[in-house]
């Protein structure tokens, strides 16, 4: 165990999973696990309603098993039959998902450390709510934990190796090539500028894809196959499948499959600006240290609006004033969907202090404490 992660007694663990869309639910469920298991050695299991959201990122998961160990964490599929009482010593209720009721029902003969694990948010009232208990109707406290950028919150979540991960990755362009080359990609351009682009379905990508194709240095994109893959292929009026690679001026769009969990960080550390999405993309991004453009998960009441400003006002407090104009009015612009020519310049003259900044906001975020070890701080003070 590395020094810097705080010992936990052999507990047992129960993270409840409710896919409401996409993946990030149970993307940032299956990295908790996965942490918690490997690097404190806690015994885990994880419960998904949905398996097949769990299959996009992790292959190896058999469909047609409604149990099963993998990475030495214990897979169940939580069906509307369930049935299992056995309460964990520490049970996570992923995003106010709400357990079953014969589970709460028997959390009562043997009340477990009960934590609703929330959603990301930059937003102020946060540090008021972070590690709070509420007393729930059938007497048992619930804890609310809430990852965040802002200090007394439980932090980002990350693996304890990762950075190390990402620095041996990032160091040796032969690593970039082999993994190019695996996923079927051609060899990157020498002194080309790579993006990656994980995106909801975005009308910008009309505006963004001339501006590259017009642009003087040589860009290469790359998109992981998704929602954003209707984006494209209204801009180039054709299908578009895994293996694509089309070449428009100076852009070059190379189109990938969705990728493992575990592959898709490496497509981050191998580009120079990656777009991103929802909650879990968007904090691997904030660990790559490059510069990335968030597209938030938008609500139908439009508060994303207001997180989307509470992060910008948290990330861009230190960064120099025209770089943070432009860094702003860029975000800005992909969520609303319009973007101009200028905007694209302005940010490529702020490059230098925006990758400044992103390697600086790694500092920062360790300063926070990592997300897991928050949690099994705020779990040992309750045992
Ligand atoms: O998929 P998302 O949009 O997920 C969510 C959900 O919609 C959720 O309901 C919502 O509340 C939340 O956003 C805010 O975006 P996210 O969170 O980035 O999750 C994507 C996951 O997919 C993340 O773990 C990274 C992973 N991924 C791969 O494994 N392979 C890939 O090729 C790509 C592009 C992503």
């Amino acid at each position: 165990m590395s020094p810097f992660l705080s010992p936990l007694p052999p507990f047992r663990w129960d993270i409840f999973c409710r896919v409401i869309d996409n993946f990030g639910d149970i993307g940032v469920c299956w990295r908790l696990a996965n942490i918690l298991q490997q690097d404190y050695q806690q015994t885990v299991r994880l419960w998904v309603d949905e398996p097949q959201a769990l299959a996009a990122l992790e292959p190896n998961l058999n469909l047609n098993l409604s149990q099963q160990t993998l990475r030495q964490i214990e897979v169940c599929v939580w069906s509307d039959d369930f049935a299992d009482t056995q309460v964990a010593d520490v049970v996570i209720e992923a995003f106010g998902c709400e357990l079953p009721s014969h589970y709460i029902q028997a959390m009562q003969a043997q009340p477990p450390i009960w934590i609703n694990l929330e959603y990301f948010s930059a937003e102020p009232w946060v540090q008021g709510f972070h590690a709070m208990p509420s007393k729930q109707s059938n007497g048992l406290d619930k804890t609310f934990f809430f990852p965040s950028i802002l200090p007394n919150t439980g932090g980002l979540m990350r693996e304890a190796d990762l950075l190390q991960r990402r620095d041996t990755f990032s160091a040796n362009q032969a690593n970039h090539q082999a993994w190019c080359k695996q996923w079927g990609l051609a060899e990157p351009l020498k002194n080309s500028f790579k993006i990656s682009i994980f995106s909801y379905e975005n009308k910008a990508i009309e505006y963004i894809f001339k501006v590259w194709s017009q642009s003087s240095m040589a860009i290469e994109v790359y998109l992981p196959q998704g929602r954003l893959l209707t984006s494209a292929q209204d801009y180039f009026d054709r299908p578009l499948h895994a293996g694509d690679c089309l070449t428009q001026g100076n852009m070059t769009l190379h189109i990938l499959p969705f990728l493992p969990q575990i592959e898709y960080d490496k497509l981050q550390w191998l580009c120079d600006l990656n777009f991103v999405r929802g909650e879990e993309s968007f904090v691997r991004a904030q660990w790559a240290a490059k510069p990335f453009i968030w597209h938030i998960y938008p609500t139908d009441d439009e508060a994303h609006w207001d997180k989307l400003h509470a992060f910008l006002t948290v990330y861009s407090q230190d960064i120099d004033p025209n770089a943070k104009t432009a860094l702003i009015e860029f975000m800005q612009g992909w969520n609303q969907q319009t973007l101009r020519a200028e905007q694209w310049s302005a940010l490529m003259q702020a490059w230098p202090h925006l990758c400044q900044h992103a390697q600086d906001w790694v500092i920062y975020l360790e300063s926070l404490g990592e997300l897991t070890s928050n949690l099994v701080k705020c779990v040992k003070s309750k045992v």
